[in-house]
């Protein structure tokens, strides 16, 4: 977004479904937003915060049901939960609403009134899935197959495992019903849709050429736009949710309310504090949607259209998150690969800010973010607590027992220098949503004050000249004001501290950015300096990482229990990557029994058998990520043929394009071709993985010629 606009800005953050605990993948997303909006606060901008919980569609009603309760009932307490929880994490909203609010079944009938009355809504005999012997119809999450474009294990909406496109009812192949496990088939019924594909060429001008945010979110979005749209199906056989205007048996899809959310908790803060919501919605104000990866199609091609037809003002960024990984494996709460922030993080004591600062400083918003426990050790430990908290408590320390105040001094060029670079770069960052970078800078000007603190060696001056002393305090003590307000947006609760130790009396939170450049005045009471940040000891860390083996072996023999009774437990909230175990998990689960370290065997085989398969060493020459594809690489394998083979390869996970190319890998060279999200692959590369979520490729110890003969 501009960083010059003075409009004001609406942020929001993906809707939480309430039907489970807050997990670190929720705060990916959640914690760089607060972040943004406490930072453009800073430059004085007029920011609105807003986010509630998802409380309707399939993913609460299918764990209600398993529960046994009503689907209010579930929604209360996690709508609770989620609240509670952003709070404590320092994460405020100006208002958390749910989307079972008056005002958004309000704002939903509205706006889909507003769609039937333009003509973009039209009623459609269609194929549902429908399982005959739970004698019910299977919307969303009620049923899994194939997906038509990938060929994944899908969910009934959306391929989460495969290509990421958002699926209509009947498209799946192979339909199974998730309740019973058994067949589905497809029946005929009406269903109403939206005329999306009227707004292809609104939706090809407004990503290419308005849309803000983050590329890999816009880009993605074009792709699919460019291979054209179809219409939507916006209604559903359920009896939770938003009534469709006159069809007592229907209830909207969730995607088309919750969205709506967005309005409707605009609409719920103006109310409380006698604001607009128009300027928002209906006017220019801008309005920046972080969300999770994986939910980039809705945001921008359901939503934008959606807000066209029914004439309300569009999106000006959509900034996407990366995905997260739990000590380098695959996040999944059915593997024990999870990090609870209340269960695994508050509750041990650990201060809210360490994980804010871990998560926006790892690595950059779009990228994989991992979470380590050893990395938290060191990242707090040798950042914070020896850059960042040395600094601060070294000068307040030093300052509080020899001058009680803040001596006698004048602001050096060179310090405001430093100041004034960090800030502009801060800001150019965090106008690119690069999280990251804007702590970096941060921590660069911490690095100054150590510096300047060391080579003008106060505790020597003290002794020669008192003056000279307190200039030197004077200026390390307006760097700590100034890096506490830089701070505030990343460490919002420890700054406050710091602040206070300071001797400001103003509130840090509402501080603008330009005050970091205004003079300290001397004389100001300062307090006795509280330690800022303390190390993360081995033990602590011990601790948790055992907590952390201890949940995954229980998921472990959860899944083995489970498996022995033909069941497999699953479920994901639907946010952050979804777990439930596919395909592949499951053939790996069958292949191998971790718990008794034995291999189960598949059936004897003949010598010949295994001589028909054509397996070479290949050189990888190319390698990049196959596009509308989160998991596949496109290779070009030398295999001692006239040409590189093409291979596609589920890699993306493991490997970097990077780490493959120059690599010899097994291929079998004779397997039929086989089109993957429209790429040829003549062949396949052989990996291996322990069951878990380590998966590696198999590479001879040696450097063999191209085409070597795997006997
Ligand atoms: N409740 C969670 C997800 O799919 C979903 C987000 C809604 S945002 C309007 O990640
Ligand atoms: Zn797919």
């Amino acid at each position: 977004m501009s960083d010059s606009s003075s409009k004001p800005v609406l942020v929001t953050c993906g809707l939480p479904y309430a039907n489970g605990k807050a997990h670190i993948g929720h705060l990916r997303t959640y914690v760089p937003a607060d972040i943004f909006a406490r930072s453009l606060r800073k430059e004085g901008r007029e920011v609105t915060f807003v986010c509630g919980s998802d409380t309707h569609g399939t993913p609460i009603v299918v764990n209600a049901e398993e529960l046994g309760i009503p689907p209010k009932e579930l929604v209360e307490v996690y709508h609770k939960h989620f609240d509670e929880t952003f709070k404590q994490l320092g994460v405020y909203f100006d208002a958390f609403g749910t989307t079972d609010d008056p005002e958004n079944h309000h704002r939903t009938m509205q706006i889909v009134n507003r769609l039937i009355e333009k003509n973009y809504v039209y009623p459609k005999i269609i194929e549902i899935a429908y399982c005959p012997k739970c004698n019910r119809f299977l919307p969303d999450r009620y049923v899994e197959g194939a997906c038509p474009y990938c060929g994944e294990t899908a969910r009934g909406d959306e391929c989460d495992q495969g290509c990421g496109k958002h699926l209509e009812p009947g498209e799946l192949k192979n339909p199974v019903c998730t309740i019973c496990g058994g067949p589905a088939e497809y029946r005929q019924q009406e269903h109403f849709f939206f005329k999306l594909s009227e707004f292809s060429d609104f939706l090809l001008n407004y990503l290419s050429n308005d849309l803000g945010g983050t590329s890999n979110a816009i880009n993605y979005a074009l792709g699919w736009v460019k291979q054209g749209l179809t219409d939507w199906c916006i209604t559903r056989n359920l009896e939770w949710g938003v009534q469709f205007p006159g069809h007592e048996d229907l209830v909207v899809y969730v995607w088309v309310d919750a969205p709506i959310g967005y309005m409707a908790f605009t609409e719920e803060w103006a109310a409380k504090t006698g604001n607009s919501w128009e300027k928002f919605w209906k006017g220019d104000g801008e309005i920046v949607h972080f969300i999770g990866g994986d939910i980039t199609y809705h945001h921008c091609i359901f939503w934008p259209a959606m807000l066209k037809g029914a004439d309300y003002s569009v999106p000006t960024a959509v900034v996407a998150s990366g995905m997260v990984k739990i000590e380098d494996r695959k996040f999944s709460k059915t593997r024990g690969y999870v990090v609870w922030v209340g269960e695994d993080y508050l509750d041990h004591g650990f201060h809210p800010d360490l994980l804010r600062y871990y998560l926006a400083s790892y690595t950059s918003h779009t990228k994989e973010l991992n979470f380590s426990w050893r990395v938290l050790q060191e990242k707090i430990n040798t950042e914070l607590v020896a850059v960042f908290g040395n600094f601060l408590y070294r000068t307040m320390l030093f300052a509080f027992k020899n001058y009680g105040e803040v001596p006698e001094g004048k602001l050096e060029p060179e310090v405001s220098a430093e100041i004034e670079k960090a800030l502009k770069e801060i800001k150019a960052a965090m106008a690119e949503y690069e999280f990251k970078k804007a702590v970096d800078s941060a921590m660069t000007l911490a690095s100054f004050g150590n510096i300047y603190f060391q080579s003008h060696e106060p505790w020597k001056l003290l002794k020669e000249d008192r003056a000279a002393c307190g200039h030197v305090l004077y200026n390390c003590l307006h760097l700590a004001k100034a890096l506490s307000i830089i701070f505030e947006p990343v460490l919002p609760l420890t700054m406050e501290t710091a602040w206070k130790g300071l001797g400001q009396e103003s509130d840090i939170h509402a501080v603008q950015y330009e005050e970091a450049l205004v003079p300290l005045k001397s004389g100001t009471k300062l307090a006795k300096p509280e330690l800022l940040f303390t190390k993360l000891e081995d033990d602590k860390i011990g601790e948790m990482e055992e907590i952390a083996n201890q949940r995954v072996k229980a998921a472990d023999a959860k899944k083995n229990a489970a498996k022995g009774k033909g069941k497999e437990p699953a479920k994901s909230d639907g946010m952050g990557p979804a777990e439930e175990a596919k395909p592949a998990e499951k053939a790996a689960d069958a292949a191998i029994t971790e718990e008794k370290g034995q291999i189960e065997t598949l059936p004897m085989v003949e010598y010949e058998d295994f001589a028909k398969l054509d397996l070479r060493v290949g050189k990888v020459l190319l390698a990049e990520p196959v596009k509308k594809s989160k998991k596949l690489l496109r290779l070009e394998v030398d295999i001692g043929e006239a040409k590189p083979r093409q291979l596609v390869a589920g890699m993306s996970s493991y490997y970097t394009p990077e780490e493959l190319i120059g690599k010899n890998i097994v291929v079998l060279t004779n397997l039929k071709p086989a089109k993957l999200c429209g790429v040829e692959s003549n062949g396949m590369m052989l990996a291996a993985d322990d069951g878990g979520a380590i998966v590696a490729a198999l590479m001879p110890d040696k450097d063999l010629k191209p085409g070597s003969k795997i006997r």
